[in-house]
């Protein structure tokens, strides 16, 4: 049986594992949570294994004979099996916790100089403000440093939304009242699409944003040109929330 177990878990891991579930990687933590999530994977292809090699043994071995009309042998547990089903699904998910908590610690190492964004979702939209005594501010459309890493400070004017960028890998939920950080450090230029990931209304399926990243000189001469600035209500957020940082852009060498 436990033969059968293997060639399965290596049948189904191998699949699993080949597909780039979240896409390309666009980030330093990307590989990191892809690694994660493949052990991941070959853990639950282990026990979804056993749990069917064992199922359809005893659905061939114990079957019950054609005109057999007797009732099944009483019993009262077996303590063995009991220790055994308790104990290694303890051990496996202690090592899923601690891994996962290592890999978290390791992705959110923070940078000695990091850029602050902070984040605003609405039903069913998202802006962006930049750091700097001006606060310029873009609706729809994102634009980020390569390879710096960034602090976004996430503030709903709402209900519960959730920023996610795939090919960064990292999700947060936006929640009204207080400020959530997502830190990231894009690591690929390019253009990519962030997406609401938390139910929240009509137009959750809607609700996406354009996110650029490129060279920092790039991104300085964006946020130059912004013309719009942070509207006042949502700095009153930004106040009642949390701190917003105050360095401007390109004075900690964006
Ligand atoms: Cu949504």
């Amino acid at each position: 049986m436990l033969g059968a177990t293997i060639v399965l878990t290596a049948a189904i891991a191998a699949v699993m594992v080949s597909i780039h579930w979240n896409g390309q990687r666009a980030s330093t933590a990307a590989p990191k949570i892809d690694e994660l999530l493949n052990v991941m994977i070959v853990i639950s292809a282990f026990v979804f294994s056993l749990v069917m090699v064992v199922l359809f043994y005893a659905l061939w071995k114990f079957r019950v004979k054609p005109g057999d009309e007797s009732d099944g042998e009483p019993i009262h547990g077996n303590t063995r099996l009991e220790v055994a089903w308790t104990v290694i699904p303890t051990i496996i998910v202690l090592f899923g916790a601690g891994y996962s908590w290592a890999v978290l610690h390791d992705i959110e190492k923070t940078d000695p100089n990091p850029l602050t964004v902070d984040v605003f979702s609405q039903q069913f939209a998202w802006s962006f403000g930049y750091p700097g005594k001006d606060n310029a501010y873009s609706e729809g459309e994102l634009h980020v440093p390569l390879d710096r890493q960034v602090h976004f400070k996430m503030h709903s004017l709402d209900v519960i939304h959730s920023f996610w960028v795939p090919e960064w890998r990292i999700k947060k939920d936006n929640v009204p009242g207080i400020t959530t950080t997502a830190i990231v450090t894009p690591d690929r230029p390019g253009t990519y699409q962030l997406i609401c990931t938390e139910l929240c209304g009509f137009g959750h399926s809607t609700m996406r944003a354009k996110v650029v990243v490129e060279r920092p000189a790039e991104f300085r001469a964006w946020v130059g040109g912004l013309e719009q600035q942070v509207p006042p209500p949502y700095l009153e957020t930004i106040r009642q929330d949390t701190e917003t940082d105050p360095i401007p852009v390109g004075a900690g060498g964006a």
